[in-house]
């Protein structure tokens, strides 16, 4: 499998933004996608985060395993992070979400008091991975749409101050990735939710992976959704898999063969958008593998 990197130039120049810009908000947003809460995360924000507060937002969570994202919920605020899970297209959570951040903005309301200060609206900056929802997420809080969204990364190129009625002011941010992806798993789920470029992977391999975790971990889904027939399903070829996910949408060329290429873009694509189940990717640190996410299990 070909290493999969993704760190185009416009991406560092939002990242010097981003290092200009928390001085100047009182709290960031990590939006992440709740299928991949881990590997959605971008590490470097360890550093160019850390002197504000942080609330983690999972969006996308119609697409996650509820149950895992509960637990993810948790993990977070057991490390003293605010975590909050939405749905930022049918704005779901998102009352949870202004409350969560006046709650954040607290300290800096009570010092501004003891200061003698009128408040102010609180800033937070809205950063996160490519494509997790962060104009959403923005649009879903104001009236009328103001930040272009798409699913595809790399949307968003400029910042955007958004005010949110009169106590909230966001920012919007770019998508931004890091430059090397420590781990194969980080790299290809980032690509099968939809994080990385296109241009960069094999969709056929990434595909075949996917599928590879889906049988293992969402075999009973995989099955009623292309009627899949096969009593070897976890000991056979995956690309035998694919093959039948092929045939049984009539994926055929010349000759009965399966146009692979198209089923692996299907796939991909119902993977996505949570035709096959809501499945979480991450599995919590210190979990058991099979323990962890899959609605069938
Ligand atoms: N199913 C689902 N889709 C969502 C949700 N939030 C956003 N989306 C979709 O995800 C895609 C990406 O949304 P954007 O808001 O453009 O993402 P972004 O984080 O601003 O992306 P960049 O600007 O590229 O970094 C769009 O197709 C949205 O409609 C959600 O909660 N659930
Ligand atoms: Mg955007």
């Amino acid at each position: 499998m070909t290493v999969i990197q993704w760190y185009p130039g416009h991406m560092a120049k939002a990242r010097r933004l981003m290092e200009e810009d928390i001085k100047i908000v009182d709290m960031s947003l990590v939006v992440l996608d709740a299928r991949i809460p881990l590997s959605s995360y971008n590490p470097d924000f360890d550093r160019i985060l850390a002197k504000k507060p942080v609330i983690m937002v999972l969006n996308k969570q119609d697409l996650a395993n509820a149950e895992m994202t509960k637990r993810w919920l948790s993990y977070f605020r057991k490390r003293g992070l605010g975590a909050v899970a939405i749905n930022a297209q049918q704005t779901q959570g998102i009352k949870d979400l202004e409350k969560a951040i006046m709650q954040t903005a607290e300290p800096l309301f009570a010092e501004l008091e003891a200061k003698g200060r009128r408040r102010r609206p609180v800033r937070a900056m809205v950063v996160g991975s490519p494509n997790t929802g962060k104009s959403t997420l923005i649009n879903s809080l104001v009236p009328k749409a103001v930040s272009k969204t798409g699913n595809k990364p790399g949307v968003t190129r400029g910042k955007q101050w958004v005010r949110i009625g009169e106590q909230i002011e966001l920012l919007d941010t770019p998508g931004v990735l890091w430059p090397k992806f420590e781990q194969h798993s980080v790299a290809l789920r980032l690509a099968a939710t939809g994080a990385i470029s296109e241009t960069v992977y094999d969709y056929y391999q990434v595909a075949l992976e996917m599928l590879d975790w889906l049988r293992k971990h969402g075999a009973a889904q995989l099955m009623a959704r292309y009627k899949l027939n096969l009593p070897d399903l976890q000991t056979c070829p995956v690309e035998e898999v694919l093959a039948a996910v092929g045939k049984s949408r009539g994926l055929l060329g010349a000759g009965g063969v399966v146009r692979e290429e198209e089923t692996a873009r299907l796939l991909l694509a119902e993977f996505r958008n949570g035709k096959i189940g809501r499945f979480t990717l991450d599995e919590l640190p210190g979990v058991k593998k099979d323990k962890a996410e899959g609605d069938a299990e």
